[in-house]
């Protein structure tokens, strides 16, 4: 296996570096910072990297390169089995557990992470939470995390006692992604320990002391201190009302719909924020940077 895992840090990438410590392979893991938001120059002109986003995997043996967490994951299993490797985490059909499977590895990164861009983005975006559109990103996400959570009542891992790669799909949108958009598990008491059980896999600790080794890890019920994406009214506010409009008018006319925050690690502590608010001029749209403190 000659495989080269790009890593953005404190980004869904985090999900290949976790896949690859399950299989105990050998990796090349080359880790990129944002700059100061989005993915680094380093990181987009990457060859074969067309959508300039993490995770970004690169087979050097067999010359090609992929994008998309789901592909990369059916990628390296595939490989790894190939290449004669023993552990199993996908289900096949007639395996015990292989709807679940199927669903839940599908689930994650087609329902779940979608919802819960959509709510970070009209509330980074401040749209106020009676407004239709808000409130259907809220339901989506209560309804998603709920039938998640009536799920793991009865499920160690999402396809049964079983871990496979759709916990390993899942585990950025429960975990880190609350960063974006603090969410508190209260409600949930069996994503929490389904969290905590996660937690306590090897792979999962190895794969973060890799990839973000400087990142708290969000394992438990409480939400995040601190919103690292400029919230609406339950978040950090900042953003003056034009910019905020700005960002939704962008968030509708931008083909690829696409409204992100980053910081750095420092940032984690210091609660120091930067929000990219797009041009509306240019398509692909200029970026410039607001910056507050929380
Ligand atoms: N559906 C894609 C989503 C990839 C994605 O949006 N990645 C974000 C990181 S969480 C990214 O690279 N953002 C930085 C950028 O596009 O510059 C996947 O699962 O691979």
């Amino acid at each position: 296996m000659v495989l080269t895992v790009h890593h953005l840090g404190i980004s869904q990438s985090e999900r290949i570096v976790f896949l690859c410590e399950e299989l105990g392979i050998e990796y090349k893991l080359v880790k990129h910072t944002r700059d100061p938001i989005m993915a680094p120059k380093s990181f987009k002109s990457l060859p074969g990297n067309q959508t300039g986003a993490a995770p970004f995997l690169e087979d050097s043996e067999a010359g090609i390169t992929l994008s998309e967490s789901g592909a990369i994951c059916d990628y390296v299993l595939g490989k790894y089995a190939h290449e004669g490797g023993s552990k199993k985490l996908k289900k096949e059909y007639g395996d015990k557990g292989y709807v679940d499977f199927v669903y839940y590895y599908n689930f994650a990164n087609g329902n779940l992470q979608p919802a819960l861009s959509k709510a970070m983005l009209l509330a980074a975006a401040q749209v106020p939470q009676d407004n239709a559109m808000a409130q259907y990103a809220a339901h989506s996400v209560n309804q998603s995390l709920s039938m998640l959570d009536a799920h793991l009542k009865d499920n160690k891992w999402l396809a049964g006692e079983d871990f496979t790669v759709a916990d390993c799909m899942i585990i950025y949108s429960l975990t880190t992604q609350r960063y974006f958009a603090p969410r508190s598990y209260e409600k949930y008491p069996n994503i929490v320990r389904y969290l905590k059980d996660i937690g306590e896999r090897p792979a999962y600790q190895k794969a973060m002391e890799k990839g973000d080794p400087e990142m708290k890890l969000l394992l438990g019920a409480e939400a995040p201190e601190k919103s690292l994406v400029a919230g609406g009214r339950s978040g950090i506010g900042y953003l003056e009302e034009e910019v905020a409009k700005s960002i939704v008018c962008f968030c509708c006319v931008h083909p690829y719909c696409m409204l992100t925050s980053s910081y750095n690690v420092s940032d984690l502590n210091s609660g120091r924020v930067n929000m990219f608010v797009p041009s509306m001029t240019e398509v692909p749209p200029s970026w410039g940077v607001l910056e507050g403190s929380l």
